[in-house]
């Protein structure tokens, strides 16, 4: 296979360090590594397995001979930096927002929507972590049975703030006392403790009284699925859960099934894993799928008056498969294809 150049924008970042560890890790056919973060950064030396990347300033220029580009350095940065580098040759594989819902940009999952990466011009966008997850459990569900309904609440982790996140929990846990200054939202004046409690808000509130973070998951899931009617629901929460993702999801399906055909369809689809065996209490939780590059699925239960209703728990690791993973996925299926 050919070999790339490869550049990851936010290289100091959670997402950032996480996508030069699978670069490394899995055999990214790359020719080299361009380590970017901003000013502040630049000249930083980062250690990741063995290996030394000096950070270098993200400037329009530091794309030139790129082919394949990460951003994970926030929305503003994508907006300014996307462009500029697919003008100097690369593709760019976008963590961010800015262009999620772009009808000319892709929003892709591998195991979801793998066809609509045929079509982009440049610029792929990776969906929120929080619907990477959730689709990668229900995708098999809606190609099988065909979804009707979502309804979602997730129990998201603090490493979704970013390393700033992390540290006011492990701060917080040693000092209850301690000032809180990143979450709900850090750009927000007001702040709540995460440690010993958890915060009904993930990002700003936006219409109808649904917060971003739950909007995203509506509709980027309606523009995956290619379903614009599909009605979904969520309710998305911060809990003190250093790293990994957990959702409760209530599905309604278009056919009847028995629970072994579900337990049967998740087992054999890519990306997933089934845990459930309540007998002897085992079900995902965030502790034991850490690293882990698979979305689990346990507690699978029909709904005790809906027929065609069903219960599931989800747990991935959102900054693996729920970002960077995902990411690295989709420059190994454009490098394959
Ligand atoms: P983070 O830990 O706060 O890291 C942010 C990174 O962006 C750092 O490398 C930072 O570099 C860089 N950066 C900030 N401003 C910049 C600028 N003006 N120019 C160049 N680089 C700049 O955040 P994260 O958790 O890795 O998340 C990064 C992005 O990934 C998020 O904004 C989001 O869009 C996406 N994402 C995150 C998650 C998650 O679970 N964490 C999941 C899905 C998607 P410096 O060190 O120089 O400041
Ligand atoms: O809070 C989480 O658990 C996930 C956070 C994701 C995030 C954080 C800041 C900006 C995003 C995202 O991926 O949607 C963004 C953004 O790009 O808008």
């Amino acid at each position: 296979m050919k070999k790339v150049k490869v550049a990851v924008l936010g290289a100091t970042g959670a997402v950032g360090e996480e996508i030069l560890s699978l670069l490394l890790e899995r055999d990214f056919p790359y020719s080299e590594i361009v380590a970017l973060a901003s000013k502040r950064s630049a000249g930083k030396k980062l250690k990741v397995k063995d290996q030394e990347f000096i950070v270098q300033e993200a400037t329009p220029d530091a794309f030139e001979g790129v082919d394949i580009a990460f951003f994970c350095a926030g929305g503003s940065v994508s907006k300014e930096m996307a462009r500029e580098a697919v003008k100097r040759g690369a593709v760019v594989i976008d963590n961010t927002s800015a262009f999620r819902m772009d009808p000319d940009v892709p929003l892709v999952v591998p195991e979801v929507n793998p066809e609509d990466l045929k079509w982009h011009s440049g610029i792929i966008a990776n969906p929120n972590c929080s619907t990477i997850i959730m689709l990668v459990a229900l995708a098999p569900l809606e190609k099988h049975f065909g979804l009707s309904r979502i309804i979602v609440s997730t129990y998201q982790a603090v490493s979704g703030a970013g390393v700033k996140g992390v540290e006011e929990l492990v701060t917080q846990v040693k000092n209850p006392n301690a000032k809180a200054e990143v979450l709900p939202v850090a750009s927000l004046p007001k702040h709540y403790p995460i440690a010993y409690n958890l915060i009904p808000q993930i990002d700003v509130f936006d219409a109808d009284g649904y917060t971003k973070e739950e909007w995203k998951m509506v509709k980027e899931t309606q523009k995956m699925l290619h379903r614009p009617e599909l009605g979904v629901t969520a309710t998305t929460v911060r809990v003190p859960v250093v790293r990994c993702h957990s959702e409760s999801i209530y599905v309604e399906l278009n056919k009847d099934f028995s629970l072994d055909e579900i337990r049967d369809v998740l087992s054999k689809a890519e990306g997933v894993v089934v845990l459930d065996d309540p007998e002897n209490q085992l079900y995902p939780m965030p502790i034991d799928i850490e690293k882990k590059d698979e979305v689990y699925v346990g507690r699978i239960r029909r709904d005790l008056v809906n027929e065609r209703g069903l219960n599931l728990w989800v747990v991935g690791d959102q900054i693996r498969k729920g970002a960077a993973l995902n990411a690295v996925q989709i420059g190994e299926r454009l490098l394959s294809d």
